[in-house]
């Protein structure tokens, strides 16, 4: 990998990325629709809207790796989703496959599988129960991608990251964190690994309240260094005695499930 392109560099997880990374591949290409802090050593600051075909394509020139981070991460309206997260990603990947980018890491999420009840422990090989317009982009990424690593031999990883952070956050959090560190490593894994063809894993740490079997990234080498536990008095202490919605609190997504929520009966 002489050149790596990370979209969504402003975010904060490509912000994280682009320290992590840096110095590890000879040029980190730096991609967002804002404003970026101006290139250092080793660095290449492009500005694009995805939605934007012929920008997308100058974005990913001479690129031999890619982190997709870029497009909306969290819900929105259905007109906001389709722009960034269907065709957006769509114009990332055709073009990449025009540039001949070898490996793409994709920042797929926990919510692409937020149906899925918090006692159930799930695997990388269990059918999408998106709990969002943006869950479902998600689950599209991860279709797309397939289809681009069969036909077309891109490399994917195709990450669905728990929640991002120096520290867990809620009580949700705690069985979906995962850890600067951790997910550098599984990115490094995703674009360096010799064998990926398509492989879909959680991007979580190792933690004891994991709702994940994680075999499929352990299999590719993935050590996590972080737990959630040593957070978990704290945090659950800060949560004590607030009023909790029944479907959030049933569902691994959260309030992503409880929103806009109308079924009159809970399907299990
Ligand atoms: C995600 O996919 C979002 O990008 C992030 O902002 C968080 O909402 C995270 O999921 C989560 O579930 O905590």
């Amino acid at each position: 990998m002489r050149r790596v392109l990370i979209t969504g560099a402003g975010g904060g997880i490509g912000s994280t990325l682009r320290e992590t990374l840096r110095g590890v591949y000879p040029i980190l290409r730096l991609s967002d629709r804002i404003p970026l802090a101006s290139a250092r050593d080793g660095e290449e600051i492009d500005r694009t809207e995805i939605s934007d075909m012929a920008a997308v394509e100058r974005m990913v020139d001479g690129v031999d790796g890619l982190i997709h981070l870029g497009g909306n991460s969290g819900e929105a309206s259905w007109p906001v989703i389709l722009q960034s997260n269907i065709v957006g990603l769509y114009n990332v990947f055709e073009a990449a496959r025009r540039a001949g980018v070898r490996r793409i890491v994709m920042a797929t999420s926990n919510h692409a599988v937020g149906f899925y009840p918090r006692g159930e422990t799930i695997d990388h090989r269990v059918v999408p129960r998106p709990d969002s317009r943006y869950g479902v982009s998600k689950a599209f990424s991860e279709a797309l991608a397939s289809l681009y690593a069969d036909k077309h031999g891109i490399g994917f990883l195709c990450v669905r990251i728990g929640n991002f952070g120096t520290r867990p956050i809620d009580k949700r959090r705690l069985s979906i964190w995962i850890s600067p560190r951790d997910l550098t490593q599984l990115v490094r894994i995703g674009l360096e690994h010799p064998e990926i063809r398509y492989e879909i894993v959680y991007g979580v740490s190792n933690n004891r309240r994991s709702w994940y079997d994680n075999s499929n990234a352990e299999r590719l080498g993935y050590r996590p260094q972080d737990d959630s536990e040593p957070y978990a008095a704290a945090v659950l202490a800060a949560e004590a005695g607030a009023p909790a919605d029944p479907i959030a609190e049933y569902y691994q997504g959260g309030t992503f499930c409880a929103a806009e929520y109308t079924a009159p009966t809970r399907r299990d």
